[in-house]
């Protein structure tokens, strides 16, 4: 069955992606490969930036702006840095609108990255009418590359991926991870969910690579069964949504509820089933969505 686009050249918008990513690769592995002290902190003492995430950010718009200048960009570091966002009642917002819109992580895993651990991605995502309909996240570390495209597929590095078929937490390795964000918040919920899933059910083992998506492409390729995490932001998990979705698997709020890229918490999980056991064995947390 032919595949059904929201817009007449979103091949060539993912295809071009696919090209600027390889090249971005260069910039982070040279610089992985030469540690520099230029590390500064962003939100909190836990949220750190480096150039390369910035240069690699701007590399990454620069190009795709030159291509097609009427697409939008949802940036980590741009967001940071104070631009496209709009101010709305109770706080800001990103603003996120029916237009092709990229949403980019320059290096997911920063702190890995300054820590020399090799789990870090590039992960660009393709959103269209707010769909999301292309993602491409490569870790040029190992030499990682994973895409998709909506009714296409999943891939890693050109050969097809597939989520495990687990559907009980006993039989799973679990991702739960916390982030930047340590307020109780966040942090108590996260060890209640972290207790319900060690001490009551025995998931088979728990991971967690510092990176919101390397943990979803693993998931992806079906080397563990579930992941979930609350605090996250769009840039960390649009691109890697459509690649679990391509490769069999689910991506939703953590409630069960659709997924809201913007709403900042997600669960993907390899199927329904274990992604229902899992939701029912979590604390939630609520936030406002960003955009
Ligand atoms: C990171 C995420 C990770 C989360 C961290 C942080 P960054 O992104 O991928 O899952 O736990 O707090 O948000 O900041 O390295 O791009």
């Amino acid at each position: 069955m032919p595949v059904e686009l929201l817009h007449p050249d979103e091949d060539r918008f993912f295809n071009f992606a696919l090209e600027l990513v390889k090249k971005a690769g260069r910039l982070v592995r040279d610089a992985f490969d030469q540690p520099s002290s230029n590390v500064q902190t962003k939100a909190s003492n836990t949220d750190l930036v480096t150039e390369t995430d910035q240069a690699v950010e701007a590399m990454l718009i620069k190009g795709l702006s030159a291509e097609f200048p009427e697409h939008k960009f949802i940036g980590e570091e741009s967001v940071a840095g104070g631009q496209k966002i709009e101010s709305v009642a109770g706080g800001q917002k990103i603003v996120y609108s029916d237009a092709p819109t990229w949403i980019i992580d320059p290096i997911d895993g920063t702190t890995n990255f300054v820590h020399r651990i090799p789990m870090v991605a590039i992960c660009v995502g393709l959103a269209i009418k707010k769909e999301l309909r292309a993602g491409i996240v490569y870790n040029p570390i190992t030499n990682e590359l994973f895409s998709a495209q909506v009714g296409r597929g999943a891939f890693r590095n050109g050969f097809p991926i597939k989520v495990s078929q687990t559907e009980a937490v006993c039989k799973s390795v679990l991702l739960l991870q916390i982030g930047a964000d340590r307020s109780d918040k966040i942090v108590n919920p996260f060890i209640e969910s972290f207790k319900a899933t060690m001490v009551n059910n025995d998931a088979r083992g728990h991971r967690s690579f510092g990176s919101a998506a390397i943990n979803m492409v693993y998931v992806a390729q079906g080397s563990v069964d579930a992941y979930a995490e609350y605090g996250i932001h769009a840039w960390d998990i649009a691109a890697a949504t459509v690649i679990v979705r391509e490769a069999g698997g689910i991506v939703i709020d953590p409630t069960g509820a659709e997924l809201n890229v913007m709403g900042r918490k997600v669960l993907c999980a390899g199927t329904k089933k274990l992604a229902e056991e899992l939701s029912g064995m979590l604390t939630h947390v609520e936030f406002v969505p960003e955009g």
